[in-house]
């Protein structure tokens, strides 16, 4: 990836283009172009290729493209589709984890906004409105985020 003796490393990927610097043995993001990035892009180059193994292409291509049109999101209708329900816990935890971009523990509503994207990155945002009754559906100590064992619940619920 990074030349010998380059103290840059150049990131390319479908969600744009990042250059990191080495600044005391630390690797830091010193500029990106295109989209907004940030917490974004890193992660979803990783999500892509971490879900594959987990569910099927088509299926989770299936699950987005039936909930294309605005406010039509129903989230226990795109587990199902998408291959989660039914899924062992483990892989319900890896996919709750995909879905936390940052990894902070949580899937934020920032997060549920961008939940279908997490599959597929053409996909659309959720409405205010969808994302909305889907943390209301997740989260059930009411802290305004969906826990690891939320998710998991939800899934199977
Ligand atoms: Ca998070």
């Amino acid at each position: 990836m990074a030349a010998a003796n380059s103290h840059f490393l150049d990131i390319r990927g479908c969600s744009g283009h990042l250059r990191m610097h080495q600044h005391s043995g630390r690797w830091l993001l010193s500029e990106a172009s295109s989209h907004s990035l940030a917490r974004t892009s890193l992660f979803n180059i990783q999500s892509k290729m971490s879900f594959k193994g987990l569910l099927k292409d088509e299926d989770v291509a299936a699950a987005v493209q039936a909930f294309a049109a605005a406010d039509s999101f129903n989230h226990t209708q795109f587990f199902a589709k998408a291959g989660l329900t039914g899924k062992s816990d483990d892989d319900l935890k890896k996919a709750f984890y995909l879905v936390d971009q940052d990894k902070s523990g949580f899937i934020e509503e920032e997060e549920l906004k961008l939940f279908l994207q997490t599959f597929s990155a053409g996909a659309r945002a959720l409405t205010d409105k969808e994302t909305k009754a889907f943390l209301k559906a997740g989260d059930v100590d009411g802290d305004g985020m969906i826990g690891v064992d939320e998710f998991v619940t939800l899934v199977k619920a």
